[in-house]
């Protein structure tokens, strides 16, 4: 039987296709999260595109990841953006001089770097993991044995960024992620904010221009004015408090407990508990780790809505669920839930109507909010269109919870979307059409990886 990747045209040639766009991406040692739109290293970005780099140059690989690292925080933070001195200007619209904060804090990266002062999705010790285990199938030459060595020099490291996350961050030890930013959950301007979003009365702004809107067709592709006014308030209160954990946590307007970030930690715990059992890190350090992911899925169930069968983020300001239907519900999904029967009702939710099954979508794949939800938009970045980096993240988790089928079908769609479409940043649900940027490296990366799967 012909494959129908190979009647879309392109399957043959996609390895090669994905590896060029990392290729160019590539700044030599770090790769820009897209040509135009992102000139700079972005942190989740980083560990989706190790991932695929895995598939290519395992040494490369790691150097992606500790590029991003040698950025790290004295609190063991990792920011969200590294800047790449060498952008255009008039590019990105803020540059480091935006994130400057009031008093240098005592917790800037040393050697001192240029970055943001927000932190995204801790996928790092995923990626971690990826690069290790590609290096396992490599057997015993010199670069597997010396990329296994760069990750383990990396290890100390992503302790100390989950550390970070889970105290810092999760100061009532709930198990959850505190952000302070709709950015740090890395799905910007999903619906799932609009309430929090809301209640933040954005003040005085210096005028600012929207260089994004130069490298995208539509403005309608991206968040709107109001949006960005209150985006970029947020940041200029951050910066006043010179990023100090405790008087955010006291002061700030906007702190969400983040269901997706807290499923992806615990995802990541997994990961990272796996990496310490191979390189032989202490017991201390194991017991944690087993710690933390019992925590987080622990923290999970206390979000889970029965109604909807999916987990919801909570606004610590106004102590309040965030009730939208998004794939940020599938937290429990992405957490490993081992509870057969919430597994179930997440697996059926899904693929229902409400999200991959529904029959107009021009493949089975979760759009990344609900077309049935009020606020859904099937143009508007992360208001619906389907984006392949959540695809493989959707993906991976069927594949741990031995949902083989369901896991195949999701990657065969996804690839699909990918030789119809290019290496596009997200694609409107129901045409299929490439939205946002081109030759997005993340999306490069991650049809590596799912290329270099057995189907
Ligand atoms: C703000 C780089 C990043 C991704 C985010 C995505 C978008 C930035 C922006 O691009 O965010 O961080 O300017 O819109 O939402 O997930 O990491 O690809």
């Amino acid at each position: 039987m012909q494959d129908a990747l190979e009647s879309v045209g392109g399957f043959s040639d996609m390895f090669g296709r994905a590896a060029g766009v990392l290729r160019r991406n590539d700044m030599n040692g770090w790769t820009r999260a897209a040509p135009n739109l992102y000139p700079h290293q972005w942190s989740w970005d980083s560990a989706f595109i190790a991932v695929g780099l895995a598939r290519i140059d395992v040494i490369r690989a790691a150097r992606e990841l500790m590029g991003l690292f040698s950025a790290q925080w004295a609190t063991g933070k990792v920011p969200h953006i590294v800047f790449n001195p060498a952008a255009p200007p008039r590019s990105y619209l803020l540059g480091p001089e935006h994130w400057a904060p009031v008093v240098p804090p005592p917790d800037a990266p040393d050697p001192p770097r240029q970055t943001s002062g927000l932190c995204q999705p801790a996928v790092h010790a995923i990626a971690a993991l990826s690069i290790w285990e590609a290096a396992d199938e490599m057997g015993t030459d010199v670069v597997a044995s010396n990329a296994r060595g760069l990750v383990k020099g990396l290890y100390p490291r992503l302790l100390w960024w989950h550390r970070y996350l889970l105290t810092e961050r999760d100061p009532e030890g709930s198990g959850l992620v505190t952000i302070y930013h709709p950015w740090e959950s890395g799905t910007d301007n999903s619906p799932r904010f609009d309430a929090a979003l809301a209640a933040v009365e954005a003040g005085e702004l210096a005028p600012y221009e929207r260089y994004d809107l130069q490298f995208v067709d539509e403005s309608s592709e991206r968040p709107t004015k109001e949006e960005y006014d209150r985006y970029l308030w947020l940041v200029e209160l951050l910066r006043n408090v010179s990023y100090e954990e405790e008087e955010i946590q006291r002061s700030h307007p906007f702190l969400v407990k983040d269901v997706l970030f807290s499923a992806i930690l615990v995802a990541a715990n997994q990961a990272l508990l796996t990496l310490a059992e191979a390189i032989g890190a202490p017991d201390e350090d194991r017991a944690l780790i087993e710690a933390w992911i019992s925590r987080g899925r622990e923290g999970l169930r206390s979000c889970w809505d029965p109604e909807l069968g999916l987990c919801l983020d909570q606004d610590l300001r106004s102590d309040e669920p965030l009730r939208v239907r998004t794939v940020a519900g599938f937290a429990p999904l992405v957490a490993e839930e081992p509870d057969p029967a919430r597994r179930d009702v997440q697996l059926k939710k899904l693929f229902s109507p409400e999200f991959a099954g529904n029959a107009a979508l021009r493949w089975p794949l979760p759009p990344s909010t609900s077309p049935e939800e009020a606020r859904f938009h099937p143009r508007a970045y992360w208001r619906g269109p389907v984006w392949p980096v959540i695809s493989w993240l959707l993906w991976r988790s069927l594949v741990r919870a031995g949902e083989k089928e369901r896991a195949a079908g999701l990657r065969r769609a996804s690839l699909e979307q990918l030789a119809a479409g290019g290496f596009a940043e997200y694609f409107e649900p129901f045409t299929g059409e490439p939205l946002g940027s081109d030759d997005q490296s993340w999306t490069a990366a991650v049809a590596l990886d799912w290329l270099a799967q057995e189907s």
